[in-house]
């Protein structure tokens, strides 16, 4: 049964869209749940792998101690998300950036996903997947390229699938390679929160979409917004610690609730 918005909310909301000039939005994994990407939490999901939770794996204390079993997560993820594409609720929040003066998308996701969907200057707090960073140099190269990793290819690039060694060494210093993200334990990309930050304390409309609202400091983000006086949106099939602090919270899934909202 798609979500059905209440009639008076919807139209309390359309009524903020249509007169909103700076619009903030965080989301997370779960908005691009209907593309078929595997969220870490709730739904009954626990991102496990291996038996190991998500959050021990995607860790700096695993790129320490295992990088290759790192690279091999991450090769799993990308192999799953090569084919899949942005859900209706990416494409509803591409099309936002058209409507307002100021919309500023911050995304806990490394999918690649609201790109892909045409939205433009995504803050992305936890990077992406798509890219491979040096360990040392910081020279940065796409993974793009590479189709269906199956484990680690050793040598040289794998002819069949133009997949790099694993881990990749660097073209310019000769070190390891690790994934372009976030892991848990790590400091953001400097700048990357501040600039969401500051789009957050300055938005007269915030909307929070499929996140847990359990990982920081992304999720200071919506709280700032609160604080700077922004009227709250939380969309979610679940209730989260933020429901309650939200003005409206919204149990529902991405892509059928951020297309009824066009006014
Ligand atoms: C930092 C990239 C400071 C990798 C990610 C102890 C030790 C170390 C750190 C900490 C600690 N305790 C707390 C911390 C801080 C930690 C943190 O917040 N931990 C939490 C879990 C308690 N944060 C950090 O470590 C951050 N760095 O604090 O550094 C520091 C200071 C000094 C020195 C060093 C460091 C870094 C956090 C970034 C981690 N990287 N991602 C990867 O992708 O593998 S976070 C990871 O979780 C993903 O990005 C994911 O997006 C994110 C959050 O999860 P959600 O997006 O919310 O996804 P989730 O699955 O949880 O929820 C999905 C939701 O969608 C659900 O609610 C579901 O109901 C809903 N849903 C489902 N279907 C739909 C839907 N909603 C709408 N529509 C649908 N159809
Ligand atoms: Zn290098």
């Amino acid at each position: 049964m798609p979500t059905q918005i209440e009639p008076a909310l919807l139209t309390e909301l359309r009524g903020r869209l249509r007169t909103a000039r700076r619009v903030f939005v965080l989301t997370g994994a779960g908005v691009s749940a209907e593309s078929g990407v595997p969220t870490f939490r709730g739904g009954g999901q626990s991102g496990v792998w291996k038996g190991m939770p998500f959050d021990a794996i995607s860790s700096y204390r695993m790129l320490q101690s295992d990088l290759p079993a790192l690279w091999e997560w991450f090769d799993y993820r990308r192999n799953l998300l090569r084919d899949l594409r942005p859900n209706p609720a990416h494409l509803t929040l591409a099309a936002w950036q058209e409507k307002f003066a100021h919309l500023c998308l911050a995304t806990q996701n490394v999918d690649g996903l609201h790109t892909a969907a045409g939205s433009r200057d995504v803050h992305e707090l936890h990077g992406n997947i798509w890219t491979a960073r040096c360990t040392q140099c910081d020279a940065r190269e796409s993974l793009r390229e590479e189709t269906n990793v199956t484990g680690a290819a050793m040598g040289a690039t794998d002819a069949a699938t133009g997949a790099r060694e694993r881990p990749p060494v660097c073209r310019s210093c000769g070190n390891a390679m690790r994934p372009d993200v976030v892991l848990f334990g790590e400091m953001l990309p400097a700048g990357v929160f501040e600039q969401a930050a500051e789009g957050a304390a300055a938005c007269d409309l915030c909307f929070v979409v499929g996140t847990s609202s359990l990982v920081y400091p992304a999720m200071r983000l919506p709280e700032i917004a609160l604080e700077a006086g922004a009227y709250t949106v939380e969309i979610n099939p679940e209730a989260t610690p933020f429901s309650a602090l939200c003005h409206a919270a919204i149990q529902g899934r991405a892509g059928e609730v951020l297309p009824q909202l066009d006014y």
